[in-house]
C-alpha cells in the first residue's frame, strides 16, 4: 500500500517529471536540430534508429497532459525547456513559436494549481554548438548563459523553481567517455572536459538567474549505489572510484570546491588548463539539490586502463532496464548527501520510478503492481529518512509519460500514464491511480 500525503509532512511536494526532447515531439514547432536527431540517425546507436521527432506530440496534446497532472493530485511538475527549440542555432536567432509554447504551458500549470519546476537542459544540445565542440568547448558556459538569461527574462517571474542541468554524469561521462548517449564519444579526454564545462555551465546558468532575480533556484545529479562485488580490497577500491566518478565528482565541485582524488588519478592531465579556477563560478550559492534514483551496481577491479572497473550483474530483482532493485540506494543516498555536503539545504528526489511492462485487462484498464511497489519501497525509504531528520521536502516520481528513453527508444516504459505511440492515445495506468488515492489520503 502506497503510504499517504498525510505520512509525511506539510507541505511535502510531490511532483511528476517528464522532459522536452522525450516527449514534446522535436520534429515540430521551428525547433532546431538536436545532437540526438543526427546520433539517432547514426546506425547502431539507438533502437530502431527511434527518434524524438514524434514522441508523445505532448507540443499540441499539453493540455491534456497537464489535466492528468491535476487529477492525478500532483502539486508540482519537473518539465525541460528545449535549448534548440528556443534558439534553433543554440545562439543568436530565437524560435517565438518555441518560447511562446513554454510561455502558454507554464501558465496552464498555474491556471490547474501545478507548480512549474524548469530543467534548462535535459540533452537537447542544438547541433550548430555540437560541432563547436559541444560540451568539449569551454564557450558552452557563455552560450548557455545566454539561452539562460533568455528563459530567465520570459518565463522567470512564474516559476516555482529551476535547475540548469539535468544528470551531469549524463551528460559528461555517459556520453563522452561510455559512448551510449549523444554525442556517442569515447575518449577519456572528451570525457574530462565535459565533466568539468557543465560544472562551470551549471554555474554561470546559476549566476544569471540571479541576476534576473529568479528564485529557487538548485541542482538536479543522479545517483548509483555502487556495491563492490566481492569482499577483496581490489573490488572495495574500484567501487570508490566507481563512486567518485558517478556520485561524488559533481556535489563535490558544487559544495566542496573540489573533486575528488579518485577522478583526478584519472582525469586530471586532460582536465582544461585553469579548471582550478572555476570553483567560484561552480559553487553559486543553492536552494536545494534534486536527487535522481534508480538503482544499484555491482563493481568488480579489471586489469584495464583507468578507472579498471567492470560491471558485474548483480542477483537482486531487476526492472525492465536490467536495473537492480535497492531502495536501501535510496536512504543510503538522502543520509549520506545530507551528512557530507548540504547540511540543512532542501533535498528533493527529483525522478524515481521504473520501466516495468504492463499488463491490459479486457475493460481498458492497465495494472503496474511491480511500479506500484518499487515506488511505495522507495516512498517508505523516504519516510524513513525524514523521521531520521534529513531535509528531504518532495519527491517527483518519473515519469508521468510513457517516452523516449533515449539509446533504447520506445520500448522502455517508465510512464503513470501509458502512451500508444500509433494514436497517442494516453491511458492513466493503475500506478496513476493508486498515487491519486494516497495523495488524496486513501492509502
Ligand atoms: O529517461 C531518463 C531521464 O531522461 C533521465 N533520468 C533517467 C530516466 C530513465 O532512464
Amino acid at each position: 500500500m502506497l503510504p499517504r500525503r498525510s505520512d509525511f509532512p506539510d507541505g511535502f511536494v510531490f511532483g511528476v517529471a517528464t522532459s522536452a526532447y522525450q516527449i514534446e515531439g522535436h520534429g515540430q514547432g521551428g525547433a532546431g536540430q538536436t545532437h540526438w536527431d543526427t546520433f539517432a540517425a547514426t546506425p547502431g546507436n539507438v533502437v530502431r534508429a527511434e527518434n524524438g521527432a514524434r514522441a508523445c506530440d505532448h507540443l499540441n496534446r499539453w493540455p491534456e497532459d497537464l489535466d492528468l497532472i491535476r487529477d492525478g493530485g500532483f502539486d508540482a511538475y519537473r518539465f525541460s525547456t528545449s535549448w534548440a527549440r528556443v534558439l534553433p542555432e543554440g545562439r543568436g536567432q530565437v524560435n517565438a513559436e518555441g518560447l511562446d509554447f513554454y510561455d502558454r504551458l507554464v501558465d496552464g500549470m498555474l491556471e490547474r494549481g501545478i507548480k512549474p519546476a524548469l530543467t534548462l537542459y535535459h540533452w537537447e544540445l542544438p547541433v550548430a554548438l555540437a560541432d563547436l565542440g559541444g560540451w568539449r568547448n569551454r564557450d558552452i558556459g557563455n552560450w548557455f548563459a545566454d539561452y539562460t538569461e533568455i528563459i530567465a527574462r520570459r518565463l522567470g517571474d512564474r516559476l516555482w523553481s529551476v535547475a540548469p542541468i539535468n544528470e551531469p554524469w549524463c551528460v559528461a561521462w555517459l556520453s563522452h567517455f561510455m559512448g551510449i548517449h549523444a554525442p556517442g564519444l569515447r575518449d577519456i579526454r572528451a570525457a574530462a572536459r565535459a565533466m568539468h564545462h557543465v560544472l562551470y555551465a551549471h554555474g554561470r546558468a546559476i549566476q544569471v538567474l540571479r541576476g534576473e532575480g529568479v528564485k529557487n533556484l538548485g541542482a538536479v545529479c543522479n545517483l548509483e549505489y555502487p556495491h563492490p562485488a566481492s569482499d577483496s580490497p581490489e573490488d572495495a577500491a574500484a567501487a570508490r572510484r566507481y563512486d567518485a566518478i558517478y556520485n561524488r565528482f559533481f556535489v563535490s565541485g558544487i559544495f566542496k570546491g573540489a573533486y575528488p582524488t579518485e577522478v583526478l588519478e584519472g582525469l586530471e592531465p586532460h582536465l582544461p588548463q585553469g579548471w582550478q579556477d572555476d570553483f567560484g563560478v561552480i559553487g553559486q550559492k543553492l536552494d536545494w539539490l534534486g536527487l535522481n534514483y534508480y538503482t544499484c551496481k555491482r563493481v568488480a577491479a579489471v586489469d584495464e586502463a583507468w578507472p579498471s572497473y567492470a560491471e558485474p550483474a548483480g542477483p537482486l530483482p531487476k526492472t525492465e532496464m536490467g536495473w537492480e532493485i535497492y531502495p536501501e540506494g535510496l536512504g543510503h543516498f538522502l543520509r549520506t548527501i545530507a551528512r557530507d555536503y548540504t547540511g540543512g539545504l532542501p533535498l528533493y528526489v527529483t525522478e524515481n520510478g521504473m520501466a516495468a511492462p504492463d499488463r491490459l485487462l479486457p475493460l481498458g484498464q492497465i495494472t503496474d503492481d511491480d511500479r506500484i511497489d518499487y515506488l511505495d519501497r522507495h516512498l517508505q525509504v523516504c519516510r524513513t529518512a525524514i523521521g531520521e531528520g534529513v531535509p528531504l521536502k518532495g519527491y517527483f516520481t518519473w515519469s508521468l509519460l510513457d517516452n523516449y528513453e533515449w539509446s533504447l527508444g520506445y520500448d522502455k516504459r517508465f510512464g503513470l500514464v501509458h502512451v500508444d505511440f500509433e494514436t497517442l492515445t494516453r491511458t492513466p495506468k493503475e500506478s496513476w491511480h493508486r498515487l491519486r488515492a494516497a495523495l488524496a489520503g486513501n492509502g
